[in-house]
């Protein structure tokens, strides 16, 4: 029963991607604005759109045609600073949602980012674009730069932007480009990860899921179906999805230096395979994407392009600790399977699923960042997610997983407390389980992923948009 003419295209299937930009505002006239939407609505892309997208990308394919069709898709969300700006009650979207509420860059503090001052005050370290008031952001994805830039000067010119023209109804905050990699490392996050692997499947909605974590109510990324937990919604706030947005720089040199330094102790093992073990046993995965649940000592491509295998484990709590995923790997703190859905525990974790959709951004390393070991480039993730709650979902996730030492539970029963997420984790930065010999031994960590920014939004409907945004 989900309508997918009336939800944004990016919260249930991804809008198709090579490219994205974020294009985050501020509303400076709210009456032209609203008057202005109008002729934004029809570019948005919707659920419906996408699907009809990737289709045509399938049949191009099987054309044996390799040329890259034009392709591109548009989304629009707003924060609370926004609804508030247009005047708009949002009460229903607030009053279950203190980070919402709050914005991120106060948020910011509780998520563990380093800055000064307390909440209200808190001044994060971060790019000083995301120290200003963000109203809301645009989404623009496509096959090219030059598609996209082309939609964009569309959109600024409807927003009257462009030199000449329209009076323009907002003002541009700051404008980020993402790329998927190239070549080989298509689909691959700046550590070298396979990325994308793992997300919520929704029932009625994903019809051949691959096999893996149970399938999810549309409420948990869709508001106002079954799932949703929050208050009854107003019919402008059913069918639209919280957008958590991070700008999220990687450490790439300084990873591949940190895994070479410590590289896991198993005999028989050369220094660079045991290099390769521990970033595996840090992630959870392999860089091809194999589980370290499934295949504990070695990658195993064949594995990793199964759909079959990829994703279908629990984290074995009968294996012997050797063979065990680290608790605190990042897939693991991120999705606790197992720890927490089986006996003893039965805790559903449904309701913290969140919809994965971001993007890289930056150059490739050069030759001189690979030789000192150094960053000289930002690079790093747009990281995006949609959920019907931030406060279940990603902040979650952020403060009570991943920023806690002593989660997962199971890691109780070695007595050893497993440590932060090794990649997103903030505070006392260190790791227990990534030598499979020795459960005492801790591993403190460096840096490696650094935020410099984001926001809390909301993606409406199309109705929403339509009726009750624009005027
Ligand atoms: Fe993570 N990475 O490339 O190393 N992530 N992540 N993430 N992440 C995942 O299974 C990565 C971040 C989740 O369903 C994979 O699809 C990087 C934040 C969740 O089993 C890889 C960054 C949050 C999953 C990475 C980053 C999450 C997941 C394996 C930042 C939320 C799915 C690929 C720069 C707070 C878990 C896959 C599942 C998977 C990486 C950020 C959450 C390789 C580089 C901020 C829920």
């Amino acid at each position: 029963d989900l309508d997918l003419n009336n939800i944004q295209g990016d919260i249930l299937s991804g809008l198709p991607k090579k490219t994205q930009t974020y294009f985050f505002f501020q509303i400076t006239d709210v009456t032209l604005f609203r008057s202005q939407l109008v002729k934004f609505i029809p570019l948005v892309k919707t659920v419906a759109g996408v699907l009809k997208d990737r289709k045509a990308i399938e049949d191009h394919k099987k054309k044996g045609d390799k040329t890259l069709i034009t392709m591109v898709g548009v989304n629009i969300a707003f924060s609370h600073k926004g609804f508030v700006a247009m005047g708009i009650d949002d009460a229903n979207l607030t009053s279950t949602e203190p980070n919402f509420e709050l914005g991120q860059r106060q948020d910011a503090k509780n998520l563990g980012d380093k800055g000064t001052g307390d909440i209200p005050n808190f001044v994060p370290e971060w790019e000083p674009a995301f120290l200003q008031d963000i109203h809301a952001v645009i989404l623009i994805s496509g096959d090219s730069h030059r598609t996209v830039d082309k939609k964009l000067q569309e959109i600024k010119e409807i927003f009257g932007l462009a030199p000449s023209g329209n009076k323009p109804s907002i003002k541009e905050v700051t404008t980020i480009v993402g790329d998927v990699r190239p070549g080989k490392e298509s689909g691959h996050e700046h550590f070298g990860f396979l990325d994308g692997i793992s997300n919520p499947s929704v029932i009625g909605f994903d019809t051949s899921p691959i096999p893996g974590p149970k399938q999810v109510p549309a409420g948990v990324l869709v508001t106002g179906h079954d799932g949703d937990v929050g208050p009854t919604r107003p019919d402008w706030a059913v069918d639209g999805s919280y957008l958590t947005f991070r700008y999220l720089f990687q450490n790439v040199p300084e990873f591949n230096q940190f895994l070479k330094e410590n590289p896991v102790p198993l005999p028989g093992l050369t220094p660079e395979e045991g290099s390769e073990l521990l970033g595996a046993r840090l992630v959870g995965r392999w860089k091809s994407g194999a589980p370290i649940d499934l295949t504990p000592f070695n990658d195993d491509p064949e594995l990793a392009d199964d759909p079959q295998r990829v994703n279908n484990f629990r984290f074995q709590a009968e294996a012997t600790f050797a063979k065990m995923c680290p608790f605190a790997s990042h897939i693991r703190k991120t999705l606790p399977r197992a720890d927490l859905e089986d006996p003893p525990l039965n805790i559903s974790i449904q309701k913290n699923r969140i919809a994965r959709r971001g993007v890289q951004f930056g150059p490739e390393l050069t030759k001189e960042e690979k030789q000192s070991g150094k960053t000289a480039h930002g690079r790093g993730l747009l990281f995006a997610c949609y959920s019907t709650s931030i406060k279940n979902g990603f902040a979650f996730l952020q403060e009570t997983w991943a920023n806690n030492a002593n989660f997962p539970p199971g890691g109780a029963s070695t007595g050893i407390a497993p440590g932060l997420d090794p990649l997103i984790g903030q505070g006392n930065r260190m790791i227990t389980g990534t030598d499979p010999n020795d459960p005492s031994s801790t591993l403190p960590l460096p840096e490696f992923i650094v935020p410099r920014g984001g926001e809390y939004f909301f993606s409406p409907s199309l109705k929403g948009l339509t009726e009750t945004l624009a005027a």
